[in-house]
């Protein structure tokens, strides 16, 4: 009797064990949301933001996998609020959530952004079309310049907010007065970074206009020019949306389209975007990042398609994947990827200090058993790689610090960089004309199968903004990339030295990558490196082959390796079939099997749209379905 009931038991729990394990694979054990079910009208003038912010909300309280899914075809508007943080969709604490956009419209009111996710895990966020209404911007062309002075006249295109009419005392930083000049012909950003310093209203939709920082000395008249509009009510928001939480640290919901704070396993993926008041995407503290699909383009007839970085990436210890991107038309530079530092306030010996972070507003990253290379900023040397023994949160910015050894010449003001476990990968990408760089890396991070054109500098590397924005330039790796008539540099790399780990000998690797550079424009300019290599690179010349010591400017750096590289008068070929789509970013084969390969294939998967559109709409050119 006993034998048969643990019989009968066993077959029992044998059931119990598959059933639930059933359950949980089930697809049905994922929880829908449909936005229509909680209000959301998707009309386009209907405000949706306060029944989207109710689903998240809900949405994050969940304690199940999720989807909260938008309905194909509608626009949701998202108005002001200006009660509620302005991160409309604001995921906080929530795990296990895909946010599925179905490639609908978020038209979103500039004082508001659509997305914000904040100690967050395993989360998605795909297929949306992100646009603003009113534009964060105004553009207009120039009908009046005078350069030497900092003074231009422009009139206001049809359908484009007016600027706002104030002096010095109102466009006082970055934030609202970025400025630039746009080639009225092509469209193309001519690289030189303004700020507003007055507007003035002359009447007949023209204004006037007073600039410093850079001279816009390519503009003429009939020229194209571009201006930040910040509401001055936003600046109220911009201050009162700090809604203090954990260790006293802020949401800050102001800033990108979609803002990721403290959250691990974060995917973004098919999303495009014509418009946003700051970044696009910006990911602080965030470890395994991907970012995917990411298209942020300017629309017919608009001349900017961000107002700030197009995606902006700091404290970020497990470096991100970022894939399959478009990006131009930004008003700063495509990709920033920092590690922000920490400095030394008070030490209480060679192993214990007191640290505050340097970067405005975010928190330390340091951390029990994290590896911090510890930087004398005097003599730029580093002088330990040390791993934190202990730490102890003063708040969310400063902290004590136990190093694991004793590091001699720890003083105030000494630094503290948080080392990445990995590297930043940035592959199959393509950027188009913008203000400043392609890429801004302060990180190990390797660039292939890229195309960079008519950008001011390709890559840019260093230690910049009195050392908050660092570590030290480390490692790079650019293999199959394009560089397309640059104005300024296609690769500037400054070291601050050669005394601290640049995690490789050489420093810099560039492989069979292509140099399109008008005459004059330096392909390296490279500055205490551990060493470059060049191989199998590819460098045309308009006119007259440049000198070498012109053309690969290094300072205390030796070129290690320079092999099969080749020099040709006239540019290369970069785009064979002249859709528009780089051949490095051609995928190698005929994916239609007509016999005309994908990089002479103007519709490599032929479905009707040309490999270049459907690049941009975030989809793969190469797949058949
Ligand atoms: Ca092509
Ligand atoms: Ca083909
Ligand atoms: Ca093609
Ligand atoms: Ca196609």
């Amino acid at each position: 009797m006993k034998i048969v009931m643990r019989f009968i038991l066993s077959i029992l729990l044998y059931l119990l064990i598959n059933i639930s394990s059933f359950a949980e694979n089930d697809k049905n054990s994922t929880i829908l949301l449909k936005v229509e079910d909680f209000g959301a009208v998707g009309d386009g003038k209907t405000d949706d933001g306060p029944a989207l912010r109710k689903l998240f909300e809900k949405a994050s309280a969940l304690h199940k996998p999720a989807k909260i899914v938008f309905q194909k075809n509608a626009i949701y508007y998202l108005g002001k609020e200006q009660k509620h943080p302005v991160g409309t969709m604001l995921l906080d604490r929530a795990n296990n959530l895909i946010v599925e956009g179905n490639n609908c419209l978020l038209l979103v009111d500039p004082q508001r952004r659509p997305f914000e996710i904040y100690r967050s895990k395993n989360i998605t966020i795909r297929n949306f079309q992100i646009d603003y209404s009113p534009l964060p911007y105004t553009q207009g062309r120039i009908t009046k310049i005078d350069n030497a002075n900092g003074y231009l006249e422009f009139k206001v295109d049809e359908g484009f907010p007016q600027p706002y009419v104030r002096d010095d005392s109102y466009y006082f930083d970055g934030r609202v007065s970025d400025c630039t000049t746009i080639n009225g012909d092509n469209l193309k950003f001519y690289q030189g970074h303004s700020r507003i310093s007055g507007v003035r209203d002359l009447g007949n939709n023209t204004y006037s206009v007073t600039y410093r920082m850079h001279r816009q000395d390519k503009a003429r008249v009939g020229d194209c020019f571009v201006m930040k509009v910040w509401p001055p009510s936003m600046n109220q928001v911009y201050n009162t949306s700090l809604k203090p939480s954990e260790k006293g640290e802020h949401y800050v919901t102001n800033y990108a389209n979609i803002q990721i704070n403290h959250s691990d396993d974060v995917t973004i993926e098919n999303i495009i975007s014509y418009a946003s008041p700051k970044m696009t995407v910006c990911a602080r503290s965030c470890s395994d990042l991907k970012i995917r699909g990411l298209i942020i383009t300017r629309k017919p007839g608009r001349v900017l398609a961000s107002c700030s970085d197009g995606i902006h990436l700091k404290g970020n210890e497990r470096q991100p994947l970022i894939e399959n991107c478009y990006i131009e038309g930004t008003l700063d530079d495509a990709i920033h990827i920092k590690m922000s530092g920490d400095v030394v306030e008070e030490v209480a010996s060679l192993q214990k200090v007191r640290i505050a972070h340097m970067d405005t507003r975010d928190n330390t990253n340091l951390g029990i058993g994290k590896k911090v290379m510890v930087f004398d900023a005097d003599l730029n040397r580093q002088l330990a790689m040390a791993m934190i023994a202990d730490f102890e949160h003063i708040n969310h910015r400063q902290g004590w610090v136990t190093l694991d050894r004793k590091v001699e010449g720890i003083k105030v003001g000494t630094r503290l960089y948080l080392q990445a476990e990995n590297e930043a990968i940035i592959q199959n990408c393509q950027f188009g004309t913008q203000l400043q760089r392609a890429i801004l890396t302060h990180q190990p991070t390797t660039i292939r199968n890229c195309a960079i054109i008519d950008n001011g500098k390709a890559l840019d590397q260093a230690l910049a903004t009195g050392g908050i924005e660092g570590p030290p330039s480390q490692r790079v790796i650019i293999d199959n990339v394009v560089f397309e008539n640059l104005s300024q540099v296609a690769l500037q790399v400054g070291c601050p030295s050669k005394e601290y780990n640049q995690l490789g000998t050489p420093q810099l690797i560039v492989k069979n990558c292509l140099f399109n550079l008008p005459d004059g424009v330096p392909a390296l300019n490279i500055n205490n490196s551990n060493g470059v290599t060049m191989v199998g690179n590819k460098f045309g010349y308009l006119k007259k082959k440049p000198k070498q010591k012109d053309y690969f400017q290094l300072n205390n750096t030796d070129m290690m390796e320079f092999s099969r590289n080749t020099f040709q008068k006239g540019w290369f070929t970069w785009d064979s079939d002249k859709d528009g789509l780089a051949d490095a970013l051609e995928v190698v084969g005929d994916a239609d099997g007509d016999g005309i390969e994908n990089k002479l294939d103007i519709d490599s998967n032929n479905n009707g749209i040309s490999d270049f559109e459907e690049f941009k709409m975030g989809k793969d050119p190469f797949s058949i379905d």
